[in-house]
C-alpha cells in the first residue's frame, strides 16, 4: 500500500525539514524520493511534478500533488490539527511563518551562497538587524499567550512553534566565535524551542538525524 505522502526533496534539511519535523510529529506514515544537485535539470523538465522547477513538492494518497513549501506545510497544519483554533490564531502563526522565513532565506543566502566579504556583510545584516527583529517579534507573541510560558497560541504544539525551532537550527549553524549567540536575548523562545525538540516523534527524529541539521559544502558562485 502507497504511504500517505511522498516527499520530493534534497537528502538536506533547508526547507523539507519544516515538513518532515511536521510528519514525524503527527506520526504520518510517509517515504522520501530524494534528489541531489545533479537532478536539477531533470526537476526542470518535469513540469507536473515540480511547477517551478523547485523541490520541495509532496503527493498524497490519493495522488493530489502540493508545492511551495509553506502551502505544504499551511495544508498539513489544517489537516493535522497544527493551526491553532481561530481565524486569530492562524494569524498570528502565519505572521510568526512570514517572519522566520526571513530568517531562513537570509541563513540560506549567506550560509550557502555567500562568501568572502560579502557573506560577512550579509551576516552582519542577518545578526544584527534581521535575525534580533523577528525574534523580538516571535517572543512579542508568545508572551501574550499564557506569558510566553506555552505555546504560540492555544495549550498545544502548531506549525508556529515548530517554524521556530526550524529557524533557530538555521541560526545555530551559524554560530561561530565571531558572533555572539543571538538566541541568548530569548530565553523564552529557547524554552518553546526545547519544546518543539523534544516533542512527539520530533525527539526521536532528532535522535535518529543528529541534534545538528547538516549540510554538505555548498558550490558558492564566483
Ligand atoms: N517558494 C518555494 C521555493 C523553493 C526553492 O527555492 N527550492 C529550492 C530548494 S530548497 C530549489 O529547488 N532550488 C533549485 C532551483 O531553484 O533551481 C518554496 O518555498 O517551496
Amino acid at each position: 500500500m502507497a504511504p500517505k505522502i511522498t516527499l520530493h526533496y534534497w537528502t538536506l534539511p533547508s526547507r523539507g525539514e519544516f515538513i518532515r519535523f511536521i510528519l514525524y510529529n503527527k506520526n504520518i506514515e510517509f517515504n522520501e524520493v530524494n534528489y541531489t544537485f545533479d537532478d536539477i535539470p531533470a526537476i526542470k523538465a518535469n513540469e507536473a511534478l515540480f511547477p517551478m522547477g523547485q523541490v520541495p513538492t509532496i503527493v498524497l494518497e490519493n495522488g493530489d500533488q502540493i508545492f511551495q513549501s509553506h502551502a505544504i506545510v499551511r495544508y498539513l497544519a489544517n489537516e493535522y490539527d497544527l493551526y491553532g483554533k481561530t481565524n486569530m490564531d492562524k494569524a498570528i502563526i502565519d505572521q510568526v511563518l512570514d517572519t522566520l522565513k526571513e530568517i531562513e532565506e537570509k541563513c540560506r543566502e549567506s550560509m550557502l551562497f555567500s562568501k568572502g566579504e560579502d557573506q560577512q556583510q550579509k551576516y552582519k545584516i542577518l545578526f544584527g538587524d534581521t535575525a534580533p527583529r523577528a525574534l523580538r517579534f516571535t517572543e512579542k507573541c508568545l508572551k501574550r499567550n499564557n506569558n510566553g510560558k506555552g505555546y504560540l497560541v492555544g495549550e498545544s504544539l502548531s506549525i508556529g512553534d515548530i517554524a521556530l525551532a526550524v529557524a533557530i537550527e538555521s541560526l545555530t549553524l551559524l554560530y561561530n566565535k565571531d558572533y555572539r549567540n543571538v538566541m541568548d536575548d530569548f530565553p523564552l523562545l529557547m524554552d518553546l524551542n526545547k519544546k518543539v525538540r523534544e516533542a512527539p516523534g520530533i525527539k526521536e527524529y532528532l535522535q535518529k538525524r543528529g541534534q545538528q541539521a547538516k549540510y554538505p559544502p555548498f558550490p558558492v558562485p564566483e
